[in-house]
């Protein structure tokens, strides 16, 4: 997950949404046409199937060369779907002394507010609401009591769909590995989850901004929910933006920085990028996945053979945000695994 309790400076409130974001240097294509697909896994295909599959080796495939795949078939009650996705956007629209009783504190980077990292050259066209959900002992009460009825009912009860399907896809992930002792999934057990809340308004020169700049997912996984019809969300396929199109009723599954360190670059983090509409607001929800504060990141020993050496270093959990909540990564097209953790003379390809 992004954050659970360290704090390492509070939101910026910047000039915001004022400059060209600089760090587009990727190609944007100009047409989509010849866009290669998200690939798609069917989640009760895997469940139903005992033995090495297809659909575990698509998801396996999904995992090596995206970081990034759709879920369909999740059994996450759609309702509670689109009650989440209409209290999300609902969200953004409360009047603005109820969205104070909300707002981020000094130091703090759950509540509303926006990005942090945002700074001359990679501003982000976004208001966000985060918060740390699970475990609940962890929440602030001055935030979680204060989101309005219904909507904080429908969280609760997402948070703890989501931590299923997440759970799910983490042991499914282990058998797609081939592993039988995971070591991920018991840690991401008694780790956190935190939910972001994007909403991006419409900009009349999106050209010009990205709704939030190119950046890997500092969690093991995470569960993105586009909460309306707006798309925006882009992949970096070995340098071409891949525009995402959810399909109806599918998450959108992330790989984050922890598990491409956990499963020893076995399985990718990628970078990806949302951009803004002219015309219309877009709303988009991530629930986060880390792991718990009192352990380390480091590749799974079943990971790490004589042909596999250890590709990146082991390192505390809390170091690990540091580092990757600090100004020169978050919010920004730089990778802190791949910069900091990398051990630089491993001789694995891919
Ligand atoms: O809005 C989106 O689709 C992307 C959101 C995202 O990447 C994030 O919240 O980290």
């Amino acid at each position: 997950m992004e954050s659970e309790t360290v704090k390492v400076g509070s939101s910026l409130v910047i000039d915001s949404m004022k400059e060209v974001a600089k760090e587009a240097l990727i190609k944007v294509p100009e047409s989509t046409s010849f866009m290669p697909n998200l690939p798609i896994v069917d989640l009760s295909k895997l469940l139903s199937e005992e033995v090495k599959s297809p659909e575990l080796e698509k998801l396996d495939r999904a995992c090596k060369e995206w970081g990034f795949f759709q879920l369909i078939n999740h059994g996450v009650d759609m309702k509670l779907v689109e009650d989440v996705k209409r209290g999300a956007q609902e969200l953004f629209h409360l009047p603005i002394e109820e969205k104070k009783k909300l707002w981020q504190k000094p130091g703090d980077m759950e509540g509303f507010g926006q990005m942090l990292g945002s700074d001359e050259g990679s501003s982000n066209w976004v208001d966000l609401f985060y918060i740390l959900t699970l475990p609940s002992h962890l929440r602030k009460p001055h935030l979680f009591h204060n989101i309005p009825m219904p909507f904080r009912k429908n969280l609760e009860d997402y948070c703890i769909k989501m931590r299923e399907l997440a759970m799910n896809i983490f042991v499914l992930i282990g058998k797609a590995l081939g592993i039988e002792a995971w070591d991920i999934e018991e840690s991401i057990r008694e780790g956190g989850q935190s939910i972001r809340m994007n909403y991006y308004p419409p900009c009349p020169q999106p050209e010009n901004v990205l709704g939030l700049n190119a950046h890997t997912d500092g969690s093991a996984l995470t569960i993105l929910l586009q909460a309306n019809e707006v798309d925006g969300l882009q992949i970096d396929k070995h340098g071409t933006w891949v525009p995402v199109k959810p399909l109806p009723n599918a998450f959108i599954i992330s790989l984050g920085d922890v598990l491409e360190v956990m499963t020893n670059g076995m399985y990718r983090s990628t970078m990806h990028r949302a951009v803004v509409n002219s015309e219309k607001e877009r709303v988009s929800i991530a629930t986060f996945y880390g792991p718990g504060r009192s352990g380390n990141i480091g590749p799974a020993p079943t990971l790490v053979t004589p042909e596999r050496p250890a590709l990146f270093k082991t390192i505390g959990v809390t170091d690990f945000y540091k580092g990757y909540l600090s100004p020169e990564y978050l919010g920004k097209p730089k990778s802190y695994i791949n910069d900091v953790l990398r051990i630089q003379n491993g001789h694995i390809e891919g």
